[in-house]
């Protein structure tokens, strides 16, 4: 057997690594009669193409970004608010890894879809970069600011006063080098990696939001397949939860250390500090209500369980 596993990255960051040590735990574990086949970002199209494609079959697995199907499967927007996961990463990904709200109600959501997330992981706390500097809510007037498909981020850049553009990644760093896109959100190590610095003169660590990935499997293959097969899967992934929050961790110390050393693009990193972050808190925050009470297609029942399990792990 041999099984496909697309990822929006590139070889070297977190979500493709993330495919290649899951081919490799699954291929030791079955003596090779199980080959997993990681791909990169491209190939096969933009992120939305490939999540068609995991969901028509034509890949039997994926990792994917929720904000990538927010039009099809509107509570998986709620990742896109700001300022609501826990900021600390390691927090937020033992909210992601336990949450019931998320591992068995969001999962049925997706499933409607032919999607099935099997877990939910932090690539890193998010960073916006711009040429101006963002240092409080109104440095966002005017700006452009790049997103993914979920109609909700664009709430969350309206509150600041910004514009917004949906985009694939690949297509973002020529967008900010001719201007036409002026801003962008990223962890760290992907800031890097996609050189997103070189066309920006600032960094702000935000702490607004960490970056969530999927492991999803197309719902039709994933059912049809033999107790067994399933159990390997689900247990791989398990134990992956753990090695990937140190694999994000390393590579966004790394992607910092990297950023600030670069001469030749003397990036800024601006640090927000708590007074600061709190003025960014009092314009996201009335989204999250907005987000419950407004946005149509979403369940408001999956959004208070999880905030309460928030509240449990976050203790605020
Ligand atoms: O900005 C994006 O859309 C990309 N960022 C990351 C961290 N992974 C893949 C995604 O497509």
């Amino acid at each position: 057997q041999e099984w496909r596993f697309v990822t929006e990255e590139l070889q070297g960051e977190v979500q493709y690594e993330y495919a290649a040590e899951f081919a490799k735990r699954i291929e030791e574990k079955t003596n090779g009669a199980i080959k997993v086949e990681a791909l990169e970002y491209g190939a096969l199209g933009s992120e939305v193409d490939q999540a068609q494609l995991l969901q028509q079959g034509g890949v039997e697995m994926a990792v994917m970004s929720p904000g990538f199907t927010g039009g099809q499967v509107p509570d998986g927007q709620i990742f896109s608010l700001h300022y609501f996961f826990p900021a600390d990463p390691a927090k937020t990904q033992e909210v992601l890894t336990n949450s019931e709200a998320l591992n068995k109600d969001l999962r049925a959501k997706y499933e409607e879809h032919n999607i099935t997330p099997l877990a939910f992981w932090t690539e890193g706390s998010m960073a916006w970069t711009s040429n101006v500097g963002i240092e409080k809510p109104s440095d966002w007037e005017g700006l452009n600011m790049r997103v993914q498909e979920s109609p909700l981020m664009r709430e969350s850049y309206d509150a600041y006063g910004a514009t917004v553009q949906s985009l694939s990644w690949g297509e973002l760093y020529t967008a900010l080098d001719r201007e036409t896109v002026d801003a962008q959100e990223n962890p760290l190590f992907f800031i890097e990696s996609a050189s997103f610095h070189e066309v920006q003169d600032t960094i702000t660590i935000s702490n607004h939001n960490n970056y969530v990935a999927m492991t999803t499997v197309n719902t039709g293959w994933y059912n049809g397949l033999s107790d067994k097969e399933k159990t390997l899967i689900d247990e791989t992934v398990t134990e992956m939860q753990d090695w990937v929050f140190e694999e994000q961790k390393r590579q966004n110390e790394a992607g910092l250390e990297a950023i600030k050393s670069d001469e030749e693009y003397d990036t800024k990193v601006i640090e927000l500090t708590e007074d600061q972050i709190a003025e960014f808190k009092k314009v996201a925050e009335p989204v999250h209500e907005y987000y419950r009470n407004e946005v149509k297609g979403i369940d408001p029942e999956l959004y208070d369980k999880l905030k309460k399990e928030i509240e449990e792990i976050s203790g605020e």
